[in-house]
């Protein structure tokens, strides 16, 4: 697939995808959102790919939505373009995202580490929503998924002041999963995808589907919901096969049937 604004490569189950606007630090314009969006559709469907990983390289994850871009534009020319659609199309992906974060992730580069399932970031990374500094406000699920993720204290405080976490502090406050030298981000992150994509791919979806259920609902809705993904993966031939091979004393093969 042709993309301007994406790097795109493909092994060992992983869709690496990485931004790719480096003069302006990844800024994330309407091009390269719909561009990302059809990426990871197109990788939704391919059986080849089990997981998806989202890196702006070792310098940048993202400074955000393109300021130039938004600069001039008005409520009603943003209401009719809906450019929300193609966010919410990155967060319909069904397979595990990761994001490899090394440099600022700030604004919607900061909402768009988030729409991943795990974050890994470099020690360089920082993460945070400035948008107040523009005169708005987050508007790609930052004051949603940052509440979340860290709780209303720290949220409050980044979305307010418009002030970043290092890296450090985002791992403290269970932002992100790890924190790892720069020069091994890449390593790491594509180890880490391996893992995952080595996994049964049925049942790591429907997992996904129901850790993000449970953002969504009550304790006993999410219960129901789980078990009943549960029993629908009886219905899997890797299920019969990993118990299977663990009953076989060997690795087992899975599938994804
Ligand atoms: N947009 C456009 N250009 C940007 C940019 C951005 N977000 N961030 C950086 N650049 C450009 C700079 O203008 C500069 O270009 P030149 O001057 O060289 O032509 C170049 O990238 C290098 O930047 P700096 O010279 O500023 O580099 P520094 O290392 O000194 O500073 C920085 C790095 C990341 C601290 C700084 O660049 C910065 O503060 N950038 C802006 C960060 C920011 O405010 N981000 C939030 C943007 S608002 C939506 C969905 C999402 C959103 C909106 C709508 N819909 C679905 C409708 C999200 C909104 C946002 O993210």
């Amino acid at each position: 697939m042709d993309t301007k604004h994406l790097i795109i490569s493909q092994k060992e189950g992983v869709g690496r995808v990485q931004l790719h606007r480096p003069r302006v630090l990844n800024a994330l314009n309407k091009e390269l959102v719909a561009e990302l969006a059809d990426v990871l559709d197109k990788m939704d469907r391919d059986d080849e790919v089990r997981v998806a990983l989202i890196t702006g390289g070792p310098k940048c994850f993202a400074a955000g939505a393109d300021i130039d871009e938004m600069a001039e534009s008005s409520a009603v020319e943003m209401l009719l373009e809906d450019q929300f659609a193609q966010w919410d199309r990155i967060r319909r992906f069904s397979k595990p995202l990761i994001a490899a974060v090394s440099g600022p992730a700030l604004g919607g580069g900061c909402e768009l580490a988030m729409v991943c399932d795990m974050i890994l970031a470099s020690e360089k990374a920082r993460f945070g929503q400035p948008e107040v500094n523009l005169g708005v406000m987050p508007g790609a699920g930052g004051t949603q998924r940052l509440s979340r993720a860290v709780g209303k204290a720290r949220a409050m405080e980044m979305v307010l002041t418009g002030r970043s976490m290092t890296a450090r502090e985002a791992l403290n406050a269970g932002l992100i999963n790890r924190v790892v030298p720069v020069e091994l981000l890449e390593e790491e992150a594509m180890k880490l995808a391996r893992e995952v994509a080595s996994k049964p791919p049925v049942a790591v979806r429907l997992a996904k589907r129901s850790v993000l259920k449970s953002f969504d609902t009550t304790v006993e809705e999410g219960l129901d919901y789980e078990q009943k993904l549960f029993y629908f993966l009886f219905a899997t031939e890797d299920q019969r096969e990993g118990m299977k091979a663990f009953q076989e004393k060997r690795k087992p093969r899975f599938r994804g049937k």
